[in-house]
Formats: structure tokens, C-alpha cells, sequence
């Protein structure tokens, strides 16, 4: 018997480094080919974005043991070969066929601006670009980030050294958010081309602008997938927002983030998503899809879960407990029980007044019956006093959750079309009484101010007024 000789045949490619990791001894670079990545390593040093020719015997796994060191090309010859690279890399980027889980009109004319989130996303993934995600922590931007995590999983180089998530658990990008982003990547320890920020569920409001603009100074590409109103200079400022607002939808807010990510992921790789997104729905209270009892379930073991893994918060922990059901019912029951508790008690703490224009108005105070950093929020609190009066009250109706420290809202269906939008009146006040509020936006039908110290009563007051003022007719 005669042995089999194995061939194994030198190869030339070319491509671009998109990383430069240092050794201990020599340098790992990953580098761009037209048919993919490939990883090698080499005594000398070279950048990130320069055009290299490699030779050496590729493995299966895309890595290639080099039989002598990489040659830089340049001038021309380089020029050529990143447009060859560059052209295969938008073709292998290109999105899938989907049909989106809502297939309605509104959501066609969504699916532009996440086609192009998701083509972006793809392409920096399959390009091994640092990919830096924060979502949203409550049920809707949890969701949302496990799906673009899975999808995004499938598809980058190495998930671990590709791509890292963050809970936000402010609804604003803040100075504070971009700044620990930027230095965060800073201490990233390979070289790399521009890196990307996808932002998930928050930072398409005005409040944003500042934080972003500074990120996107620091070089990274800014993507935003995110449900609630956009302020003008955060279009601007973004490289990509996947939104529902350029609709001519009444209510773009219904489709929510977790619903856009949920499209942009499916788009990206074969996935399934349904189930999350309808997590999505529920956890926002979406009137798009009548809530399973299980998505209701999942969206309150999420939110609850949220409220108390600031510090420890992950999405593999998040996926493994919606995984254990048994984990989940309990989780679930808690989160049941201190709904209940707290709702006992606003109600206690509640006064509901009629207007003379025909709207009703539920005061809840709110400090004497929800705690900041406990679960439900004070504004979930607000939420489910609303939905206990909406059952009682007919015509126009917006609760409010006051406090020292915020103020919270919630409008039902009526009180929209008589008029009522909590983001108008809120930037309205934002105008009119200087200094009185720290932050506030959200929704038409449900949004949030948080007041600075000793001006509670004069915006709950300037509220009130602002309702009394709708006309209806
Ligand atoms: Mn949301």
C-alpha cells in the first residue's frame, strides 16, 4: 500500500488589512480578499487599510501559512485591487429577500431605511470591523439587540473581537455614553479601519444630537434603529436611521425598535426573529399585533429583568432566561406581584378631574407610590394606572405621573385625535420655561420629563393648562 501524497498548492491573493493585531512576536493581520477574509501573521508591521499581496498555503479555516513576508502594493496597482475588494464586498453584502412580519404599507415604505441599515451592518461585519452596539434596557431594545446580535453573530470573523453590546438604560445618547464608547475602542487592542456604533431602541431624539455628533467626530459610523421621534439634528448627524417617521402613518411609534431591528436582521442572514419582535410589540404596548399571552410574559420578565442588571446586564443572560421557562415563570410572578403592589397603591394616590374640553385628566402622585430604580418604573407605573381608568373613562384621557424629581405621561386613543401630543407639549414647555426641566421626550402617547429641583408644580401646572387649551371640535 502506498501512502497518499497531500498537495497543498502556494497561493498568491491580494486584499486589504482591515486589522493589525501586534504579538508578542511579529503580527496577526486579517486582510480583505476579494473572496473573503483571511488571516495570516508576519514578522514586519504593517496598517490597517493598506493593499498587500499574500503567499502561502490557505487553510480551510481561512487562515494562510505565509511561505515569505506580505508585499505592500501601491500607487496604481493598489488603487485597483481595493476597488476589486471593495466591488466583491458590496456584492457578498447584499440583503436578503425578506417579507417583514407587518406587511403593510407603512412598513414598505420602513423597509428603505433598514435595507440600508442592514447592508451596512453586513458589510462591516464581513469586513471585520469593531462593531459597538448599545440597546435600550426594557423589553423592546433588549429584544431588538439579541436579534441583531444573532444575525451579526453568523456572519463576523470572530464574534468576540467583532462585536460587543451595552445596556443603555437612559432613552437619551448622552456626552457621557460617547465618550466611554470612544475611549472604550480606544483601548481596543488591534489597529482597525472606522468602526461602527449601532444604537438601538433610544437616540433618534433631540437630546441625542450632542453625544452623537461627537462620536461620529471621533471617526465611527453612526447607525441608529430606533422608534421614537427624531430631533432634525440627529438625521443629520447619523450615517443611517432605520425609523418610522418619513411614513404617512398616524402612529409611527407602534412600529417599534425591536420590529425594525427584527427586519434589519433578517435581512442580513436567514434568521428566524418572530418571536422576539413580537416581545417587541408587546414590551411597547403595540397596537400592531394582539399580544400572546407569552409575549406579554416575556416583555414583563424582561422589563423587570432590566430595572435590576444595570451593573451585570448581558444579552446572553437576557437569551438564556427567555430559554428557561421555568427561570421565566418565576421571574414573571415577581414581576407580577410588584406591578400589583404598586398599582394598589397609585391608585390610592390618584385624582381624575373632567375638562371643560371634554378631556379627562388622572393625576397620580407618583413618589408616594413607585421608587426611582425600582421595578416598574415610575413611568410603566403611570402606564398601568392609565389603562386601569382608560377601562372606566370614556372620550379623551391623559394620565399623569407627577413627582419632585419627574413627571410621566400617557395619552389613550382619543386624546390623540382630539390633538394631544406629550413630545409637542413637552418641547413646547422646554421653550417656555427655561431651566425648569432636565430632559424630556418620548412619544405622542407616552413620554417623560425629569424636572429639575423645586419646579414640579409649575410644570405639572403649565401641563394641565396646555390640555385644558385643546380645542376639540
Ligand atoms: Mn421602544
Amino acid at each position: 500500500m502506498g501512502t497518499i501524497e497531500i498537495k497543498i498548492k502556494e497561493t498568491r491573493i491580494k486584499g486589504k488589512i482591515t486589522r493589525a493585531t501586534e504579538l508578542r512576536e511579529g503580527y496577526k493581520l486579517l486582510v480583505l480578499t476579494e473572496k473573503g477574509l483571511v488571516e495570516t501573521v508576519t514578522q514586519e508591521k504593517f496598517e490597517a487599510g493598506e493593499i498587500v499581496e499574500l503567499s502561502g498555503t490557505l487553510q480551510l479555516d481561512g487562515f494562510m501559512r505565509a511561505s515569505e513576508e506580505p508585499k505592500k502594493l501601491e500607487g496604481k496597482e493598489a488603487e485597483e485591487e481595493r476597488k476589486k475588494v471593495e466591488e466583491a464586498l458590496e456584492q457578498k453584502a447584499k440583503t436578503l429577500e425578506t417579507k417583514p412580519l407587518i406587511n403593510d404599507g407603512t412598513m414598505n415604505e420602513i423597509m428603505e431605511s433598514v435595507e440600508k441599515a442592514a447592508f451596512e451592518l453586513k458589510k462591516a461585519a464581513l469586513e471585520g470591523k469593531p462593531i459597538l452596539m448599545r440597546y435600550h434596557g426594557d423589553a423592546d431594545g433588549i429584544a431588538g439587540g439579541i436579534m441583531l446580535r444573532k444575525a451579526l453573530g453568523k456572519i463576523v470573523w470572530d464574534a468576540r473581537n467583532s462585536f460587543w453590546s451595552f445596556q443603555n438604560d437612559s432613552a437619551v445618547y448622552k456626552n457621557k455614553h460617547a465618550l466611554k464608547d470612544i475611549s472604550w475602542l480606544s483601548g481596543l487592542y488591534y489597529e482597525h479601519e472606522q468602526p461602527v456604533v449601532l444604537l438601538v431602541d433610544f437616540a433618534a431624539n433631540p437630546e441625542s444630537a450632542d453625544a452623537l455628533k461627537l462620536i461620529k467626530k471621533a471617526g465611527f459610523k453612526v447607525i441608529v434603529i430606533d422608534h421614537h421621534p427624531p430631533g432634525e439634528q440627529t438625521r443629520q448627524t447619523v450615517d443611517v436611521l432605520a425609523a418610522p417617521w418619513n411614513t404617512k402613518t398616524q402612529n409611527p411609534a407602534q412600529y417599534t425598535a425591536g420590529l425594525l431591528a427584527g427586519e434589519t436582521a433578517k435581512k442580513i442572514t436567514e434568521i428566524n426573529v418572530e418571536q422576539l419582535q413580537k416581545i417587541s410589540l408587546a414590551g411597547d404596548k403595540s397596537k400592531l399585533v394582539e399580544p400572546s399571552e407569552e409575549a406579554k410574559k416575556n416583555s414583563t420578565a424582561l422589563d423587570f429583568l432590566a430595572t435590576y442588571s444595570k451593573f451585570s446586564n448581558s444579552l446572553e443572560f437576557y437569551e438564556k432566561i427567555l430559554a428557561d421557562e421555568k427561570m421565566l415563570e418565576s421571574i414573571y410572578q415577581q414581576a407580577k406581584h410588584q406591578i400589583e403592589t404598586m398599582t394598589a397603591a397609585a391608585r390610592e394616590h390618584t385624582k381624575t378631574r373632567k375638562l371643560e374640553n371634554g378631556f379627562t385628566i388622572a393625576l397620580v402622585k407618583l413618589d408616594a407610590a413607585a421608587k426611582k430604580g425600582e421595578f416598574p418604573s415610575k413611568g410603566k407605573a403611570t402606564g398601568r394606572v392609565h389603562d386601569e381608568i382608560e377601562m372606566q373613562v370614556k372620550g379623551p384621557l391623559v394620565t399623569i405621573g407627577y413627582g419632585s424629581k419627574a413627571i410621566n405621561m400617557r395619552a389613550n386613543k382619543q386624546a390623540l385625535e382630539a390633538g394631544f401630543d406629550a413630545n409637542k407639549i413637552i418641547q413646547q414647555m422646554k421653550e417656555e420655561l427655561k431651566g425648569a426641566m432636565e430632559a424630556g421626550g418620548g412619544h405622542a402617547a407616552a413620554s417623560g420629563i425629569r424636572l429639575n429641583a423645586g419646579y414640579g408644580k409649575i410644570v405639572l401646572e403649565e401641563l394641565v393648562k396646555k390640555i385644558e387649551q385643546i380645542k376639540i371640535d
